[in-house]
């Protein structure tokens, strides 16, 4: 694949990094009396971002799962180039719906007009195919099995793969029964035993285990296991990191299993990814990444019905038309659907799957007074006969014109599998790379990282998890241009601006 490579007196490139200076614009606002003054601002930054692409491991929690299979079985059905036959035909290994791996973006302008590139040459990205896997999971069940279990990819490739993924075998893991749904009690038959601290010790461990094995540089970890209930946050329990620390040295039982793992991760010195909706960043996990400064991503991978919300609210309230009622039904019927069918566990998945539209509301005070929102329903029931093709029905009113009402349903089938497995790859890919961009102001001398909670993650995340005390940022098209305007900006490219002047003269 063709390589960017970026002209300018402001661009450096040497053998282990890229150099860019940078001019970041942006508009500061305040309000006197009844004016609002807006001043432009323009601050000079150094990007510096390590060429050096490493071999990359990725450790899923949750391995044995839907999500866990198929991302595996996808990386190898890809690796291998491999084509499998179906009903219309015959198909071959593909990344449709990973960002890093399926989308462009515009470079610029070429001689016959805007020029297109895969997002994934503007910066070198670890490539999916190089992705090693590793992972734990409660049920030991080998990933071929699992992969059948799962029933998502066609049976042709299945039988192409289970000669591969029926070596693999998740390491086991913990399993805490009160964090998830009591159905899921007849998997876990691969369990850590042990103190609360033992555990910790041990995923340790494994990390290392993994990363000498596959001599890796480095290793991810990604919760896909089932999602929780959420932890209580208590004084003195989990409020700090050294609470949390001495918590877990007690053995205090409402510590989850997943703040387990992210502690043992951030401990490792390891970026820590959370694609479930619950909790598990505890303020003193959040400390604890601060300190160690290692990055934490998530919450609840935005693969369907979140992500549409996130584009089409956005286009309603952009376009000044008010919705002023949202209901979504889910119907799935895979082991996820099971463990939801829990109220507790629904409780978690409803929180992120309702906050989604708040800053678009809160953007347009036209539209919505202080405090007011649209009314805004969840609604998730457990189908077996489904499985994994999760059904999404949705009903958006909306206030237009006069008194008008608006009213958009829409139907959305498809395997929840393949929706979420190319964003794993691309939270460990743009993680990844996040570890190896530093930037600072040019008058200062020393580089810094991003905050240990990495917002750049949000376009991938339902409940997106941002720096304390920063605003969190929901809207889809905001969240992607998030990504492609740092990665431009580590070039020294300015944003696309789509002002097109160039075909706007008389
Ligand atoms: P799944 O139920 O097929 O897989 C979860 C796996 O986690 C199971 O194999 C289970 O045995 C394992 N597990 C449970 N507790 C564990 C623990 N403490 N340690 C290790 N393994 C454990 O679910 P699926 O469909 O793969 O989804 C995984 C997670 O991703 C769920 O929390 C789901 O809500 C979330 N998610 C899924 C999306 C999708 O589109 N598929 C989108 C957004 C989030
Ligand atoms: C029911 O919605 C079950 C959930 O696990 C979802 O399938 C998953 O979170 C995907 O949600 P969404 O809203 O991104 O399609």
């Amino acid at each position: 694949m063709a390589e960017i490579k970026v002209e300018s007196p402001n661009v450096k490139y040497t053998e282990d990094y890229i150099e860019a200076r940078y001019a970041y614009q942006t508009t500061k606002v305040r309000v006197e009396g009844k004016n609002i003054i807006a001043t432009p601002k323009e601050e000079t930054y150094v990007f510096r971002t390590d060429r050096r692409v490493p071999k990359l491991g990725v450790m899923l929690v949750g391995w044995g799962g839907n999500n866990g299979t198929t991302v595996t079985a996808a990386v190898l059905a890809n690796k291998m180039g491999m084509s499998w036959n179906t009903k219309e035909g015959v198909h071959t290994a593909d990344y449709l719906g990973s960002i890093t791996q399926a989308s462009t973006v515009s470079l610029g302008l070429g001689p016959c007009g805007e020029m297109f590139v895969p997002m994934k040459t503007l910066l070198p990205l670890v490539d999916a195919n190089d992705i090693e896997f590793d992972g734990w999971d409660i049920s030991g069940m080998n990933l071929g099995d699992a992969m059948k279990r799962a029933k998502v990819l066609d049976y042709n490739l299945q039988m192409q793969l289970y000669p591969y993924m029926s070596k693999l075998k998740p390491r086991p893991s913990v399993y805490i029964p009160d964090f998830i749904a009591a159905n899921q009690r007849s998997r876990a038959d691969n369990l850590l035993s042990g103190s609360l601290e033992e555990i910790v010790h041990q995923i340790r461990a494994d990390i290392q285990d993994f990363k000498a094995k596959k001599n890796l540089d480095k290793v991810i970890v990604l919760w896909t296991a089932n999602t929780e209930r959420f932890a209580d946050v208590r004084d003195g329990l989990n409020d700090t990191a050294e609470n949390l620390l001495n918590s877990i040295k007690r053995g205090e039982s409402e510590i989850s299993p997943s703040t387990l793992f992210a502690v043992a991760s951030i401990l490792e010195g390891v970026t820590y990814i959370n694609g479930s909706p619950q909790n598990t960043f505890v303020p003193g996990v959040i400390e604890l990444a601060e300190k160690k400064r290692v990055y934490i991503g998530g919450d609840d991978f935005k693969s369907g019905q979140t992500k549409l919300k996130s584009v089409l609210v956005d286009f309603l309230v952009s376009a000044g038309i008010k919705p002023v009622s949202i209901v979504s039904f889910n119907h799935l019927g895979n082991n996820d659907g099971e463990n939801l069918s829990a109220p507790e566990t629904f409780r978690s998945k409803e929180i992120s799957k309702t906050n989604v539209v708040d800053d678009m509301v809160n953007s347009n005070s036209i539209l919505y007074k202080p405090g007011e929102k649209p009314d805004h329903v969840v609604v998730i029931k457990y189908v077996p006969y489904v499985g994994d093709s999760k059904r999404a029905m949705d009903e958006y009113i909306s206030e237009i014109m006069m008194g008008g009402r608006n009213t958009i349903a829409i139907h959305n089938t498809c395997e929840d599998s393949l929706l979420a497995s190319p964003l794993i790859l691309d939270l460990a890919i743009i993680a990844e790379i996040c570890e190896r961009i530093e930037f600072r102001l040019e008058t200062e001398s020393e580089f810094h990282r991003f905050n240990a909670a990495l917002s750049i993650l949000s376009f991938l995340c339902k409940a997106p998890l941002a720096p304390r005390g920063t605003p969190v940022i929901n809207a889809f098209f905001k969240q992607r241009a998030c990504i492609e305007n740092i990665f431009r900006a580590c070039i020294g490219l300015s944003p696309i601006n789509n002002m097109a002047l160039e075909y706007k003269h008389e």
